[in-house]
């Protein structure tokens, strides 16, 4: 990947903005806010929400689109534990804005079979 490329990112929890990882995206670039298609599932970790697919009950989430650039997305992929295959950095479906390049999200890869669902848009203060 060359060194001036960037990535689409929707974000839907502690990285957006206003909460506490927001600082993780200050270099990088908003966009929009965003919508998913209802293909989603919100689940509540505590601090943190958990995002997996869910083609037959899944909803519609809300939360924002960014920009980010390369030693940008190291950063968030550090903080969201990809190495620790807590979450993974995967393609997201927008329903809105409407996109032709790829957008990427980071889906939990953990049990989420005891942890309480959430609505569409996570608003916990940390
Ligand atoms: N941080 C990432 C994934 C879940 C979380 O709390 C985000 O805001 O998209």
């Amino acid at each position: 990947m060359p060194a001036d490329s960037h990535t689409l990112i929707f974000v839907y929890g502690t990285l957006k903005r206003g909460f506490c990882r927001a600082s993780f995206l200050a270099d990088q670039q908003f966009l929009s806010n965003a919508l998913t298609v209802p293909h989603y599932t919100l689940f509540d970790c505590g601090d943190y929400p958990a995002l997996v697919k869910d083609t037959i009950d899944g909803s519609r989430i809300q939360g924002e689109l960014w920009r980010v650039d390369v030693q940008g997305l190291e950063i968030l992929d550090q903080v969201e534990g990809v190495s620790e295959q807590l979450y993974a950095r995967e393609s997201i479906e927008l329903e809105s804005p409407v996109v032709s390049a790829t957008v990427q999200a980071y889906f939990y890869l953990r049990d989420v079979s005891r942890l309480p669902r959430l609505g569409v848009c996570w608003t916990r203060q940390t």
